[in-house]
This record gives C-alpha cells, sequence and structure tokens, in this order.
C-alpha cells in the first residue's frame, strides 16, 4: 500500500507545480434510496492520491507546505451505530499528515491570502461545499476545476511510482485466482450468475471488492452487458471480464473468454487465436515513446489478416485498417490508462487520455479510443482487443452502405449468434519490455481448455 511518504511527496510536488493553495474534498456518504441506507463508499481518487485517506467527508487543504486534512467530528449516536472514531491525534499519525476538525475548515480558507483552487467530485453535497468555499464555478464532470490543476494532477497521476505498481500486481495476483476459479467451475448447465457470484467472491476471501461491475456473460458481443441471466449452454463462449480493487484502491481490468464446454470448436478456435495474436502483437508495442493509437492499430492489423482469411472482409489489410472496416468486428479501442480509477482520470474527460494537440478521431471505432498519448515508463494501460459479432452492425444501415465494398455480409451473417471474444491484460510501460502485470491468468488456448470444467463452485480459488 502507498506510504504516508508517497502521499506527502505527492502533496509536495503538487504545490511546487502552483502557486496557489488548493482544496481537495473528499467523497461523502450518498443515499442509495435513503441516508441511512448509503451505496457502498469510494473515495475520490484523488484525493486518495494525496492523502491516502478514504474516510467520508475529509477535506485536504494544500497550502505551500501546510498540508491540513480536516476530519468530521463524530456526532452523538456514532459510536453507537457506527463503533468509536480514532482521535484526530491518532489520524495524524495515521495518515503522516497534521489533522483538524472539519469545523476549522472554513475559518481556515478564511484566513489564506488567497482563495484556494478546488475540483468537483462525484458526490454532489461534497461539490457544493467546495464551490461554497471557493467561490468557483465546480460542476462534477470534464471541465470540473481549474485548468491548471487539472493539468497538475494529470501530469503527477500519469506514471506510477514503484508503490503504486507493486500493489497493482498484488491486486493482478488476486484477480487471476478470481479467474482461474471461474474458468474450473464453468460447465453446461450453470448459470452466469453463479460464476459471477464465484469470481466476487474468491475476490471477497481475499479481503478484496471488485473495480468495477463484473462482466460475466454468454452475450459477450453485448460489450457492456450487466445482467446476468442465461444458463451456460454447451457450444458457447463465456467472457467474463473483472478486476480487484485493492484496499488502497488501485485497479485491475482483465478479461478471459473460454469454452463453456472447456473445447473451442474451429470458428471459436480461429477468431480466439486472432484476437491472442493481436494482443500479444500490441503489448509488444507497448513501449516508451510509442503513440498509444499505434498499438491499437497494430492489433487491427492482425485481426484484419484473420477477417480476410475468414472471408469476412476483402481487400488488403492496410487499406482496411486504415478505413477503419475492422470496427465492424472489433468497435472499441485497444485499452485506457488505469491505475485508481479503472478508466484512469476520465473523470477528466479526454484531457487524461489525449495529450496537448491530440483530440478523438471521428471514425467508426477509433472514436471510442479512449488514449492516444505517446507511452511513458510508468504508465499502465490495458491492452484489449476483441472480436464480436453484433447484430446492431450488421443490421446497421450507414455502416453497411459506408463498408459494403469491404464486407461480406452474406458470409459476417453466417456467424450471427457467434457472440463475443475479448482477451484484455494490464501492462506496466518501463524504460524496458513491457511488464504485464496479470500475467499469471491463462489466456492460451490449450491451457485454458485444460482447465476448464475441473473445479467447483468454492470460494478457496
Ligand atoms: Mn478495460
Amino acid at each position: 500500500m502507498p506510504s504516508a511518504a508517497f502521499h506527502a511527496e505527492r502533496r509536495s510536488a503538487l504545490s511546487a507545480m502552483l502557486d496557489q493553495p488548493v482544496l481537495l474534498m473528499g467523497n461523502g456518504r450518498q443515499a442509495r434510496n435513503f441516508p441511512a441506507n448509503p451505496l457502498p463508499f469510494r473515495q475520490d481518487s484523488s484525493f486518495l492520491y494525496f492523502s491516502g485517506c478514504a474516510l467520508p467527508d475529509a477535506a485536504l487543504l494544500i497550502d505551500g507546505d501546510q498540508h491540513t486534512l480536516f476530519l468530521p467530528t463524530p456526532g452523538p449516536g456514532d459510536a453507537l451505530w457506527h463503533g468509536p472514531t480514532p482521535s484526530l491525534a491518532a489520524l495524524a499519525d495515521r495518515y503522516g499528515i497534521q489533522t483538524a476538525p472539519a469545523e476549522e475548515l472554513e475559518p481556515s480558507i478564511a484566513a489564506l491570502a488567497r482563495r484556494p483552487w478546488s475540483l468537483a467530485v462525484s458526490d454532489p453535497r461534497r461539490t457544493a461545499l467546495a464551490r461554497r468555499l471557493t467561490g468557483q464555478l465546480l460542476e462534477y464532470g470534464p471541465l470540473n476545476g481549474p485548468e491548471r490543476l487539472i493539468e497538475a494532477v494529470i501530469s503527477l497521476r500519469l506514471t506510477l511510482q514503484e508503490e503504486e505498481v507493486a500493489e497493482m500486481r498484488a491486486t493482478g495476483a488476486v484477480t487471476a485466482r478470481a479467474h482461474r476459479a471461474a474458468m474450473a467451475a464453468t460447465r453446461p448447465g450453470r448459470h452466469e450468475r453463479q460464476i459471477a457470484a464465484l469470481f466476487d467472491g474468491v475476490l471477497a476471501a481475499h479481503g478484496l471488492g471488485t473495480a468495477y461491475h463484473s462482466i460475466v456473460t454468454v452475450r459477450g458481443e453485448i460489450l457492456h452487458n450487466e445482467g446476468y441471466d442465461n444458463i451456460l449452454e454447451e457450444g458457447q463462449l463465456l467472457l467474463l471480464d473483472g478486476g480487484a480493487e485493492a484496499a488502497s484502491g488501485y485497479a485491475t481490468d482483465v478479461t478471459r473468454t473460454w469454452p463453456v464446454s472447456g473445447r473451442f470448436d474451429g470458428r471459436q478456435r480461429a477468431a480466439y487465436d486472432a484476437v491472442l495474436a493481436a494482443q500479444l502483437a500490441a503489448i509488444d508495442r507497448c513501449r516508451a515513446g510509442v503513440r498509444y493509437r499505434d498499438v491499437h492499430l497494430a492489433a487491427g492489423a492482425v485481426l484484419t489478416r484473420f477477417l480476410v482469411d475468414e472471408g469476412l472482409l476483402r481487400g488488403d489489410v492496410d487499406g482496411l485498417v486504415e478505413r477503419g472496416a475492422h470496427a465492424l468486428f472489433f468497435p472499441h479501442g485497444i485499452g485506457h490508462l488505469l491505475a485508481l480509477d479503472v478508466h484512469d482520470m476520465e473523470i477528466f474527460g479526454d484531457r487524461a487520455g489525449y495529450g496537448a494537440g491530440r483530440r478523438r478521431s471521428s471514425q467508426f471505432g477509433l472514436s471510442y479510443l479512449r488514449l492516444d498519448r505517446d507511452l511513458q515508463p510508468g504508465m499502465v494501460v490495458t491492452v484489449e482487443p476483441g472480436f464480436y459479432v453484433v447484430p446492431a452492425i450488421l443490421a446497421d444501415n450507414d455502416l453497411l452502405t459506408r463498408f459494403q465494398g469491404d464486407l461480406d455480409l452474406e458470409r459476417a451473417l453466417t456467424w450471427t449468434g457467434f457472440g463475443g471474444i475479448r482477451i484484455e491484460d494490464d501492462v506496466h510501460v518501463t524504460a524496458g519490455d513491457p511488464d504485464v502485470l496479470t500475467a499469471g491468468i491463462p489466456k492460451d488456448p490449450a491451457e485454458i481448455e485444460a482447465l476448464v470444467g475441473t473445479g467447483e463452485l468454492r470460494l478457496d480459488g
């Protein structure tokens, strides 16, 4: 877990970049349907990054080398309902920072020579407080604070320190156990819900939650399928996109796809091999100085070779990739930044994913690319190509007209019901070779076939 010294150093780095006090708001508890029934609490990621504090209703004021964590004073019934609250002195010790009661935040800001800059957070009540205390126009979304503050936060969070990478590697190892258990427990007649519960349960048995709602589906062509409504049938592929979140907030994000029966059929194996080859080629490109869009296009070229070989597309590979024809079967981007947020810093819109002078393409497929920076040592990115047979795409008149010469629609329709394959790993960019943080999770087809169906629905995975 990143240490108190790490957070202190990050605060000093932020302070050195700005001639300006900064107020960072932590989130509060948000009601699920009424206040006493709150949603599971998640701290704001920038707040975590600069404080390490995951307590609700906290605030952090950075004024030069004066850093203070303001914490709520427990109410009269709190000890009864929520247990004892550690003293401010004990919390100062835990977080390695001076602490003060929340009541002192407003007078402390009033005493500053300049009003601090702040950022909106996902909790509207806390954003409203930041707005009132700073007089800024803060609105949760891509424009949620002063440009210079957002840019400074992005530049610090963009490349990870060793302690952060170690945390993600450890979380990746737990994620590996959950993926293996899910593969082993898969067999025809079981339910998506059972596999999803097992996956989340193995993480919980290791003391961790999920970083996002796990996708567990035989309808892999529905990219962010949320439901668990299907019984697993012989001949289907099961796609599982899930990852653990560390207690410190760092995420893993891993997808594997395997045959329910434990054996890929001919088409499944051909498509699987192509997605895997695309993924390996893309991972190999995750090196310092490489433009991330080129990682995406490298995977696209490998997939396009397969699409042409299968007769789904026709023409030369380079031309097809340039026109984006492969997006008919690989409609999303190759991946995104990963750290404290699963799509790291997407709270700032495209600012984190697209550096100065770069914008999203308007081309079908490329328009869903969430990241297009030049890779730097210390960045962690996902690499997640896929192959999907999406009925909505094969019935989209605009797309069918645009790619009329490229697509063999009749042949494509014979693949209806195939579903989808995605293979995703988390890659740490270094000064040398790419460092795959989630390498312990089977993706070799023979290894997967040997594992599927060999286990029970047990939480000791
Ligand atoms: Mn992902």
